[in-house]
């Protein structure tokens, strides 16, 4: 299997988080993309090649003018102010507030994020844009026969909507790559999303279309982040009725219940009858994972991954989330090779 993957990522290091009341290094680090990257090496999955630049017109495609202008933006702007810091949002256009776009650098930054997860750096736009051209590379290989490519993204994506960053996320870069196959003369695509978080920038970004089917197994949002969407009755709206499908699973959840979420979720992609599959690669499921309840071991990333080969569709992989650093490879490449294995 071809991996797409770019050294860019390295340009966004984000210093700390807030978590349980306390600021603590960011989670989502440069050596999570290094070790996938190794593992991937070490298992020989195939060739490793660095992004093509497709420009900014397929990110266009699925985040807003503004939402870009002011992303990319907004890193110089931050330099005026002289501090030492990420920068970070502190204030969010919540119910009893105006949704006015206000013209000031923290105000625009609380309009166009959802929470306090996302810090912008020097080289996070860089980082960003890169990634989602390795996502659009690997589309491409497919689009030119591959039965399978892994974009080994980073920063995540499947958190980002339209004009909205957070929990990691800026450009989503799964959504980017569907859109792109839909431009390429594909009439039906499923995105399977196994991370352990609800892919909510994914859901909201194709909501109200058929054309997208969106299908996520995650903690139940009563209990985790992104705690305002992510419920099983979250349908779909208007032509998009029907055709978004929701697996909240309770924390504590392993492979048994977390496997029976994935048939279902199979099934229905299965009778969508999907021309391609993008499967939101996060190995945060794992037992191990510093941020995250469910109790996935290394072995049942295989038998995911031959699951989703079983579905017997082209299918790319897009890296989001995963923080036990150490097994974050083996997880993930797991995956890859249980695909390989049911083709
Ligand atoms: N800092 C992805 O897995 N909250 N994003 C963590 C408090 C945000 C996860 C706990 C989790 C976002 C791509
Ligand atoms: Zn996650």
């Amino acid at each position: 299997m071809l991996t797409i993957y770019s050294d860019d990522h390295h340009l966004h290091h984000g210093r700390c988080e807030l978590m349980d009341g306390q600021l603590m290094p960011c989670f989502e680090m440069p050596s999570r993309a290094d070790h996938v990257l190794e593992r991937v090496q070490h298992r020989d999955l195939g060739p490793v090649e660095a992004p093509q630049d497709f420009g900014p017109g397929p990110i266009q495609r699925i985040h807003s003018d503004d939402y870009l202008t002011f992303f990319k933006g907004a890193w110089q702007r931050w330099t005026e102010f002289e501090r030492d810091g990420d920068l970070l949002p502190y204030t969010w256009p919540a119910r009893t507030l105006r949704t006015v776009i206000p013209k000031s650098l923290h105000g625009q930054l609380g309009y166009y994020s959802f929470d306090g997860g996302a810090p912008i750096t020097a080289g996070t736009w860089q980082a960003a844009y890169s990634a989602a051209q390795v996502a659009l590379t690997a589309q491409a290989a497919i689009q030119r026969g591959a039965r399978s490519a892994f974009a080994l993204c980073r920063p995540p994506g499947h958190h980002a909507a339209s004009d909205l960053m957070g929990g990691y996320c800026y450009l989503n870069n799964a959504a980017i790559a569907a859109q792109a196959f839909l431009d390429q003369g594909h009439q039906k695509v499923a995105i399977l999303d196994v991370d352990y978080h609800h892919g909510n920038g994914t859901q909201s970004i194709f909501y109200q279309r058929s054309d997208v089917l969106f299908a996520s197994i995650h903690g139940h949002p009563e209990a985790e982040f992104p705690f305002f969407l992510g419920y099983e009755d979250e349908r779909g709206e208007g032509a998009g009725e029907g055709f978004n499908f929701n697996y909240p699973l309770p924390a504590g959840s392993g492979w048994d219940s977390w496997s029976a979420a994935l048939e279902q979720a199979c099934k229905e992609i299965e009778r969508y009858g999907a021309d391609i599959v993008v499967v939101s690669l996060g190995v945060d499921t794992f037992k191990d994972d510093p941020i995250s309840q469910f109790k996935l071991d290394s072995p049942d990333y295989l038998a995911m991954g031959e699951r989703i080969g079983a579905l017997g569709k082209p299918t790319l992989f897009v890296m989001e989330g995963g923080y036990a650093v150490e097994e974050i490879g083996i997880n993930a490449v797991n995956v890859l090779e249980g695909f390989k294995s049911a083709q």
